[in-house]
């Protein structure tokens, strides 16, 4: 099984592409041989694969954000939330699952805030395997990658020796430990099992090379988007769906494209992880 969060669907990427990138991931994870779960809280159920049509009722927006911190509350209150990374990691672990796919990972925001997503802290403590294409590019990459470090999250390049940045697949930040293919990957996984180590590890897959941006356009259109957000006093839950909406009105959409070909980039390599595992 692969994981899936829908915290990407509900707040990351605009209707209707959104439903179509959160339908297409499931395929992409059916068609490599494995089975998709998207992760989701619907009326105050925990519920670990979503049919379509309630898919299509995240998508249509009006869910809140949850992180795990977040769930009991949503849960005691019977309500609806998408889940973030962290809230699914914490979720699928519980139910078994050794992989999931996301398009990037929260992390250290940049600035002097001192907002760190809990996509980390939960995955010091989840065994789960996430495919991400590194971390948002939005972020501080550099104390992203520290943290993780600090944490005991084992980050692991797929194809790559450098910490892919999203939509871009070079950082400069240099990675430890590098596999190339998804049956080496699973070996990793098992490795970790057999050692009783009970942390995540995030499998960092960059963006295929033809869906990758101009990294300059990047950069530039970052920072108008933090500016802005700095201007509108938008902080916590918000900053990341607000940032992430900016970028695509300032690349006329470029950003949804490349973000759409690196999520399903993610499920299929998740996918065949999954199939080596199970093996
Ligand atoms: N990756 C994407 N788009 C997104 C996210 C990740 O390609 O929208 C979401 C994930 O759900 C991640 C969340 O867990 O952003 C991080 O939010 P925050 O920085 O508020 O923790
Ligand atoms: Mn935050």
């Amino acid at each position: 099984m692969v994981a899936l969060e829908s915290t990407l669907v509900a707040h990351g990427l605009p209707w209707p592409e959104n439903l179509e990138v959160g339908l297409t991931a499931e395929e992409t994870v059916r068609a490599a041989g494995a089975v998709p779960a998207t992760v989701a809280v619907l009326c105050g159920e925990v519920t670990v694969g979503v049919v379509p049509a309630a898919l299509e009722r995240i998508a249509r927006g009006g869910f809140d954000k949850a992180n795990q911190s977040d769930l009991a509350a949503v849960v005691a209150m019977g309500g609806d939330a998408a889940t973030t990374v962290s809230a699914t990691a914490f979720v699928a672990a519980r139910a078994g699952i050794a992989l999931f796919a996301t398009g990037g990972i929260g992390g250290v925001h940049r600035g002097e805030e001192g907002d760190v997503s809990s996509d980390l802290t939960t995955l010091a403590h989840e065994p789960i395997a996430v495919v991400s294409a590194g971390a948002k590019a939005i972020l501080d990459l550099p104390l992203t990658l520290e943290r993780l470090e600090t944490l005991g999250v084992l980050v692991l390049g797929f194809g790559t020796s450098e910490f892919p940045a999203f939509y871009t697949s070079t950082s400069g930040l240099r990675l430890e430990h590098r596999v190339d293919s998804a049956g080496r990957a699973a070996d990793v996984i098992r490795a970790r099992r057999s050692l009783g180590d009970r942390s995540g590890v995030l499998i960092a897959n960059p963006i295929p090379a033809e869906a990758a941006l101009d990294p300059d356009l990047v950069e530039r259109v970052i920072a108008e988007a933090l500016e802005a957000a700095g201007r509108a006093g938008i902080r916590g839950k918000r900053l990341t769906p607000f940032l992430l909406a900016h970028l695509a009105k300032a690349t006329a959409s470029q950003s949804l494209a490349a973000n759409r070909a690196l999520v399903l980039n993610n499920c299929r390599l998740a996918a065949e992880i999954a199939v080596a595992l199970a093996g």
